[in-house]
């Protein structure tokens, strides 16, 4: 797992100025609780919700009574995506945030937004907890004033489809309306797929799909269930597009202002909460396709060469690749 935060914040925090000693000091003599306000987009049934929980009651055991952690889910604190730069501001402290969200600032982070690069949850986990983690992290705390704790797997994003279709290759999603989180890495994504994708906020897409102003979404298979999209969705295609993940990530400064025995704690409730997340969703993950069959959806896999194919050109013919740290791709692929 992902011991410490990276020597760049420790260096600044544990060996540095008396300012950072003095905002260690500062929640002790206050005498108040620190507050950690949480912000994401998803429902309350899904487990990265619900992980959130597992990291109040893991704080409030190692920590008690030193905390007080408000969990703000459906967007109700701040919309999908606005986290990072709430964090950065102090307006925020705690949120997940996805490789997309990154990639906006940090341009090779878009590696992790490519379809088809990471191969599985396992490897996933390695990437992250590894030495590629450490580097990318770095980028990502010099950046954007955030510091990434742990990886939740968010799961593998199928597609789910309004209607059904014989999806086999890309080309046979040619015109549909596929919707995408709000960012030109996601549609990107959408449209290497073969589809016309368009963007919508994660709390619209049921509607969009009831309504038809969408013909399809992708996402994960436990997040298809939690926000119930099957029940306004015919046929799931396991095109397995994308092994994703969601950070959880502290805003710098709030972590700076902690003690080193809370920065401790918060980081170990991180990874309690993320391994919550990620055994229950892969559990569930491997129920699914029998759990959406009985609803009386269409399970279809398609011709899952010809989309690697399709998806991996798209990428390697981009700008995206451009930026993609030299080597870095052949270390991803060589991670076991
Ligand atoms: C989505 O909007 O499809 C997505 O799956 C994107 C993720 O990065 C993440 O924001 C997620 O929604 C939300 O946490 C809701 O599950």
């Amino acid at each position: 797992m992902y011991a410490l935060p990276p020597p760049s914040l420790r260096r600044r925090t544990l060996l540095g100025s008396g300012l950072a000693l003095a905002a260690s000091a500062m929640p002790v003599l206050a005498q108040s609780k620190v507050l950690l306000r949480i912000s994401s987009p998803a429902g309350p049934d899904d487990w990265h919700a619900r992980m959130w929980t597992v990291f109040k009651d893991t704080l409030e055991k190692s920590a008690p009574g030193e905390f007080e952690v408000q969990i703000n889910l459906n967007a109700s604190l701040f919309k999908q995506g606005a986290e990072p730069t709430a964090m950065a501001r102090g307006n925020l402290e705690l949120s997940t945030v996805s490789a997309f969200d990154i990639a906006k600032q940090v341009p090779e982070f878009s590696i992790f937004t490519a379809g088809y690069v990471v191969r599985d949850p396992a490897q996933q986990q390695k990437i992250f907890n590894g030495p590629i983690g450490a580097e990318m992290f770095k980028r990502v705390q010099d950046k954007m004033d955030i510091t990434p704790l742990a990886t939740a797997y968010l799961g593998t994003r199928q597609l789910n489809l309004r209607d059904t279709r014989s999806v086999k290759t890309p080309a046979d999603l040619k015109g549909v309306k596929l919707r995408m989180p709000g960012s030109k890495e996601w549609l990107f994504l959408g449209e290497a797929l073969g589809a016309t994708a368009t963007p919508l906020a994660f709390g619209e897409v049921y509607l969009g799909l009831k309504s038809g102003t969408i013909d399809a979404q992708d996402n994960p298979l436990p997040t298809v269930r939690a926000a119930k999209f099957y029940e306004v969705t015919k046929q799931i295609v396991l095109t397995s597009h994308l092994v994703d993940s969601l950070f959880i990530a502290i805003s710098s400064k709030a972590l700076t202002a902690l003690a080193p025995a809370q920065r401790q704690k918060v980081l170990a409730a991180a990874q309690a909460a993320c391994s919550y997340n990620n055994e229950n969703r892969l559990k569930e993950e491997a129920e699914l396709v029998a759990f959406f069959k009985k609803e009386g959806l269409q399970v279809s896999t398609p011709d899952l060469d010809a989309f690697h194919k399709a998806v991996q050109a798209a990428y390697q013919n981009s700008d995206y690749a451009k930026v993609w740290p030299k080597g870095l791709l052949d270390r991803i692929n060589a991670t076991k």
